[in-house]
């Protein structure tokens, strides 16, 4: 049905207003498909943004420091079925001298993101203080924040990260359908998943929680997801649209391209206005950054040093060794668009502010 000017124009105003939004006002967001009308939506997720924000934009670094992973999720390139993807794994000094440029080149954050590699999560007590061995080390020798992306592991391992000093634990559903979940995420268990990032909550961690879109969800289980990050009280909120991977069971599925993800991405600002959303590169490259910004996102992550071997995870290799993946690209990219990248001390008082309860606390 096509949703009126007024009645869209009303949605907006209480979203600006901060009101909670209702299921049917959420689903009529997802609805529309007018430009006019999105450009209301987006033109609202900037003013939210701009409230909380400002024009500063936190940056992210990203180590994807193994491509081994035991599970195999029907989407992901580096299933571990997938006999195309390209497998390493970063010795620690690799991954330092990679956390070091970085560094240098002006993130704000650390993410070390690695497939489920059974030698850090299958040997025990022993690969988990590697893993956490690596956390204080990127830590100690840029200065930075860091966020872990290991995948699912036990509450123990989340204390360890957390004492060698992860700000972040990162895990995403990808869906709250737990049907879908289980059709994308093969042999692994959906209350499971859910549960360790209230488990990594618990011991002290900011958590990201995220969706993949263009996957065979409907509207009503966006609306599930959006009411289950709601309730998960996650810290930093994301949609990625699906890209089809070769080797993989949907590699022949026509991609939806990214307007469903950018709308998304609006709609996580009206309904998490102080919250931290991504803008990733790791979709559409440098191009894709433009659209995203306009629709409310205020980190961009995915930056990737080039000449290391890095790879990223929905683009494994789009725009790295051009060094377009770079703060270099970024920063005059978001000076085209108004925007600026924040300082340091922005981006860590959010996080113990954060950490205190004094951002958005009422969530
Ligand atoms: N292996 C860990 C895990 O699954 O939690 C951490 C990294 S995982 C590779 C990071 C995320 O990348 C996935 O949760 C998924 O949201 C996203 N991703 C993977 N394959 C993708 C694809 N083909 N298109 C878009 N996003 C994808
Ligand atoms: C990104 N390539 O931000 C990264 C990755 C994992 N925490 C993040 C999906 O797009
Ligand atoms: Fe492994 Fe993560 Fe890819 Fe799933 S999404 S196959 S857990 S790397």
């Amino acid at each position: 049905m096509q949703t009126t000017d007024s009645s869209l124009k009303n949605i907006l105003k209480r979203a600006l207003q901060e009101q909670e939004l209702t299921r049917e006002e959420i689903m009529t967001l997802l609805g529309i498909s007018d430009q006019e009308q999105l450009q209301g939506l987006f033109q609202t997720a900037r003013t939210l943004r701009q409230r909380y924000f400002g024009q500063e934009i936190f940056l992210y670094g990203f180590v994807y420091l193994s491509t081994y992973c035991r599970n195999d999720c029907r989407f992901c390139y580096y299933r571990r079925s997938n006999i195309n993807s390209l497998r390493y794994r970063k010795t620690e000094s690799e991954v330092l001298e990679a956390a070091a440029d970085l560094a240098e080149s002006g993130v704000h954050l650390i993410d070390l993101t690695m497939g489920e590699d059974p030698e850090y999560l299958d040997r025990g007590q022993e690969g988990i203080d590697r893993l956490a061995g690596l956390v204080r080390k990127v830590k100690a020798r840029t200065g930075l924040p860091v966020m872990i992306s290991p995948g699912v592991v036990p509450e123990s391992a989340l204390q360890d990260l957390a004492r060698a000093g992860a700000d972040w634990y990162a895990c995403y559903q990808e869906t709250h359908s737990a049907l879908l979940f289980e059709e994308l995420r093969i042999n692994q268990r959906y209350a499971e998943r859910l549960d360790t990032k209230y488990r990594a909550h618990d011991q002290g961690l900011l958590i990201e929680e995220g969706l993949l879109c263009g996957i065979g969800e409907t509207d009503q289980d966006l609306f599930l997801s959006l009411r289950a990050m709601q309730e998960l009280n996650a810290d930093q909120v994301r949609v990625m649209n699906f890209i089809p991977q070769k080797g993989t069971p949907l590699e022949g599925v026509a991609g939806l391209g990214s307007k469903r993800e950018i709308q998304i991405t609006a709609i996580l600002r009206l309904l998490f206005p102080d919250r931290l959303i991504p803008a990733s590169l790791d979709v559409d490259g440098l191009d894709g950054l433009p659209p995203r910004l306009a629709a409310g996102a205020n980190v961009v992550t995915s930056i990737i040093p080039p000449g290391q071997g890095l790879a990223g995870v929905a683009q494994s290799t789009l725009d790295i060794d051009e060094s377009r993946r770079t703060t270099a690209w970024v920063l005059p990219v978001l000076e085209e668009n108004g925007l600026q990248a924040g300082s340091r001390d922005g981006y860590r008082s959010w996080i113990e502010k954060r950490v205190q309860g004094l951002v958005g606390s009422e969530n």
